[in-house]
């Protein structure tokens, strides 16, 4: 499945003459302003967000799956599929794989299903959280942290597979995160699973090669519920501190217990040089993997006016990797990715328009009116436009949703894969 180039133009036409309508407006009310609108377009354009595998096809919950037809049911399947939402957006450049799901077989026609459709490898993303067919050690209580030394070795040496994989594709990253935990008060010593985590991450830091990072995922419960070994932040920071300097946190939005301030933990984060990817999705109660921007638009420009303010004065903080991690239970996962990241470039947009200097000011003088003023007003303004140029200029769809829908994608998808294709590693 490709989508032929001037198959998105002509469903640009139908679009461009409002398109330009509204163009005009917003950039001269922003000109106005000073805002430089050029820049703010080429940010855009050049802001891209890995797609994960598991994204690709239906989720599901411990209630049930359903199906969504024509899912991609291999790794270049899965490929194809990005490379359509790149192709209609331009803002999914990546994909980010899990294995054991998604090793291939041919690595070099792999690297070139991914080259043909301008996509590249981001974090990979290795899994002790089930029990795979082939294992002789179950991770039921635990993989890195687990109080047997050869269940932790067989986890560490999973990960260390992880990294050979990667290597193999381009990948500059692995992502860990553990599903380890208790579900009961007593089941396990709390500093004996941090000390065992702790010395497992070293071991798998150790292979890391020279220009790759680790990421290392927090979350506060599920699938345990008494306690999770990398509960909180702190603790993924103080892990990836032990590491060393290739070490990182990673900040999932959902993996945060309700209310949490969570541009808070990505301010001190960047300050402290630390914050290494993000995991993209929403939630109304807790590790929901809504699609993003769906329940707490504000919330999202509040951490991207954090992530702007890092980016441009946190010199220290790599540049983080961007990574969407939802799952779609109802919709179609291409069609809810799409919203997706039209609501990731909206919200860093946003921030990309408030003014730092006048909010620097108004902090200073202690104008809390202000400092509210200047947020709320880049928040309050549509700049779906700027969206719109940024992906016009790359040759993308004007409004890729509706394109998709008029180019008949998924109908072609299931007439090439059949009804019941169903997605690995879901
Ligand atoms: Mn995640």
């Amino acid at each position: 499945m490709r989508i032929d180039k001037n198959h998105i133009q002509d469903t640009n036409q139908k679009y461009i003459a409002e398109h330009n309508r509204h163009f005009d407006f917003l950039s001269s009310l922003l000109s106005g302003k000073g805002y430089q609108i050029d820049s703010i377009i080429k940010k855009l354009g050049d802001f891209q967000v890995a797609i994960p595998s598991w994204a690709l096809g239906a989720g599901g919950t411990r209630f049930g799956r359903f199906s969504f037809q024509g899912e991609p049911s291999n790794l270049e399947q899965k490929i194809d599929d990005v490379g359509v939402l790149h192709a209609l957006t331009r803002t999914a450049g990546a994909i980010s794989l899990h294995i054991p799901w998604d090793v291939p077989n041919d690595y070099n026609a792999i690297k070139e299903v991914a080259n043909s459709h301008g996509v590249t490898f981001d974090a990979v993303n290795s899994n002790t959280f089930q029990d795979q067919e082939s294992a002789r050690e179950s991770y039921k209580f635990g993989s890195l942290s687990n109080a047997s030394k050869v269940i932790r070795e067989q986890a560490i040496a999973h990960n260390i597979d992880v990294i050979k994989i990667g290597d193999k594709l381009g990948s500059k990253s692995l992502t860990v995160w553990l599903a380890d935990g208790t579900n009961f008060p007593g089941q396990a010593n709390f500093q004996t699973a941090l000390t065992n985590t702790q010395n497992s991450l070293k071991d798998i830091y150790g292979e890391l090669p020279d220009d790759w990072k680790l990421f290392i995922e927090y979350k506060p419960y599920e699938p345990n519920f008494y306690s999770t070994v990398i509960q909180d932040w702190g603790t993924s920071f103080m892990l990836a501190n032990e590491c060393g300097d290739k070490a990182y946190t990673l900040v999932d939005l959902g993996h945060h217990l309700p209310n949490t301030n969570i541009e808070q933990i990505v301010s001190t984060l960047m300050l402290k040089g630390k914050l290494g990817g993000f995991h993209f999705n929403d939630s109304k109660y807790g590790d929901d993997d809504l699609t993003v921007g769906s329940i707490k638009p504000y919330a999202l420009f509040l951490i991207f006016n954090e992530l702007v303010y890092g980016m441009e004065n946190n010199p220290q903080n790599p540049y983080p990797a961007w990574m969407i991690d939802a799952s779609h239970n109802t919709k179609d996962p291409l069609e809810d990715l799409m919203q997706s990241l039209e609501a990731i470039q909206e919200a860093y947009a946003k921030a990309l328009l408030v003014d730092q200097n006048l909010l620097r000011e108004a902090q200073v003088n202690h104008d809390v009116v202000k400092c509210q003023e200047l947020l709320q007003d880049a928040y309050r303004t549509d700049v779906r436009p700027l969206l719109e140029k940024a992906r016009l200029n790359r040759g993308g769809a004007l409004h890729p949703i509706n394109a998709y829908r008029s180019l008949n994608i998924r109908k072609n998808l299931i007439k090439d894969r059949g009804a019941d294709s169903v997605a690995s590693g879901l």
